[in-house]
């Protein structure tokens, strides 16, 4: 029976323009503030997206490093680097991610239309991903943005094996226009599939746009634990902009102290997830 709830943070993402949405982290600077402010109030992981200097989406190799280094040193958060970049990163440099040795990496388990673009997940781009991070001790968190991803996720498991720490944990993106919608039961038709799935095998949920509040409720009455964050949620509610990552990972704090489900620490994301302990 899960008691905490594991809050992961994803402040950046690829998609919203800086020019936009202004209190977008995408400096350094501001993706440190960020951490250690979302890490005091109760977030345990960071799943991370950087910018370039004119702010436009980037998987350099060095900025990557930089990044994973920085967050080690300024906080104890659990450090995933997404591996889905932009809808425009080849899939080398999406792989090169992992050179940047974070403590988890993203995986997504399918292609899908994403908007009016295509987000690409071939089955051997897949399989590169999750035995390359089997090598390299990194943990995965799969990403669901589909029902079918999770029949995905059951078949590379069954022909590869176990991730990296040897726990499964999926995180269910919903409300992407292509993907599964937002909805309660559109949640509860994928926590029902987990069946498929190892035994203690744990999920996430984060809802895109407006479906964040329905997604994380539903995900707090099943048993699931969270994502928040400007990647997905740049709207606070009805006509108010989203003011900071913070307010979000406040507010996802708050649900879950309400559903007596209070946020794990760090160290307990850890042992959640089968991560190493920190280096600090
Ligand atoms: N930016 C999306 C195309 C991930 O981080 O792994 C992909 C994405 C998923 O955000
Ligand atoms: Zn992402």
């Amino acid at each position: 029976m899960t008691t905490g709830t594991l809050i992961t943070v994803a402040p950046t993402g690829a998609e919203s323009a800086k020019a936009e949405v202004p209190a977008l982290p995408v400096t350094l600077d501001e993706l440190l503030l960020t951490a250690k402010e979302c890490e005091a109030l109760g977030a345990a992981v960071i799943h991370v997206h950087i910018r370039d200097d004119e702010a436009r989406p980037t998987l350099d190799q060095g900025r990557l490093r930089e990044t994973v280094t920085a967050l080690r040193e300024s906080t104890d958060l659990v450090v995933q680097l997404s591996s889905g970049g932009a809808v425009t990163d080849p899939e080398a440099d999406r792989l090169a991610v992992l050179d940047a040795g974070p403590d988890m990496a993203s995986c997504t388990m399918g292609t899908l239309n994403f908007g009016d673009d295509v987000f690409l997940n071939r089955w051997e781009f897949i399989v590169d991903l999750h035995t390359r991070m089997q090598e390299r001790g990194i943990v995965p968190e799969y990403e669901i943005f589909d029902l079918g991803h999770l029949t995905a996720l059951q078949r590379l498991l069954g022909k590869y094996g176990l991730p990296a720490g040897g726990h499964v944990h999926v995180d269910f993106v919903m409300g992407v226009p292509g993907g599964m919608p937002g909805t309660t039961p559109a949640l509860v038709a994928a926590h029902q599939a987990l069946r498929d799935l190892p035994e203690g095998t744990t999920f996430s949920a984060t809802g895109i746009g407006r479906s964040t509040i329905p997604v994380m409720l539903a995900s707090l009455s099943a048993g699931g634990h969270l994502r928040v964050g400007m990647e997905d949620t740049v709207t606070y509610a009805k006509g108010r902009p989203v003011e900071s990552n913070m307010q979000l990972v406040a507010r996802a704090v708050g649900f879950a102290q309400l559903a007596q489900r209070p946020p794990l620490t760090p160290a307990e994301a850890r042992g959640l997830l089968g991560v190493p302990a920190a280096g600090r």
